[in-house]
């Protein structure tokens, strides 16, 4: 396993998930985009499509869903706590496990970093079963090589049902 131990002089590339199915989700989702190109050692280097997903876990309204590509000069525990504070200025409650947010920001993939810790998991345990993830991460980085299942994000979204996942905007 690869040290966590980083210097903020290197920037390192990260892959993130945004969801939310609560309030006016496509304002919020362009928003919290914006907040991530704006705040300090995040730079934003790509962003997905966003896609209307239908729901994984209890019976609740679609998803917006996409994801995006950063760089930062971060640790994936400041990064982890900056994505959190984003999360709560757009309103979020946590309420029932899985169930409707205005915003959600899960952090997927930190260089090629493997970490289990009770607050972080790298990469996300559940990244490579969804396809609510695999298809826009597909979209902006169909080549990196997920560490866990040494497959790449192109061939991990061939191998789920991708029917519940329609683009809906560039
Ligand atoms: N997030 C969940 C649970 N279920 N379903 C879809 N379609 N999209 C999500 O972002 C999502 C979900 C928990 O984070
Ligand atoms: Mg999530
Ligand atoms: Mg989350």
């Amino acid at each position: 396993m690869k040290s966590p131990q980083y210097t903020l002089a290197k920037s390192e590339r990260i892959a993130i998930a945004l969801g939310s199915n609560l309030g006016d989700s496509r304002t919020i989702l362009d928003n919290a985009i914006q907040i991530l190109a704006q705040t300090s050692g995040i730079t934003l280097k790509a962003q997905s499509s966003w896609y209307q997903t239908a729901p994984v876990g209890p019976p609740q309204p679609d998803y917006l869903n996409g994801c995006a590509l950063l760089e930062v000069q971060l640790t994936p525990q400041e990064l982890l706590e900056t994505l959190l504070k984003i999360e709560v200025q757009f309103g979020r409650v946590r309420q029932e496990r899985w169930g409707p947010r205005t915003l959600d920001l899960d952090l997927l993939l930190f260089d090629d970093l493997i970490i289990e810790t009770p607050s972080l998991q790298l990469p996300h345990p559940r990244m490579i079963e969804r396809a609510f993830v695999l298809v826009p991460l597909a979209e902006i980085a169909p080549d990196w090589v997920e560490p866990v299942s040494g497959k790449a994000i192109a061939q991990l979204v061939q191998r789920v049902d991708c029917s519940g996942v329609r683009r809906v905007s560039i």
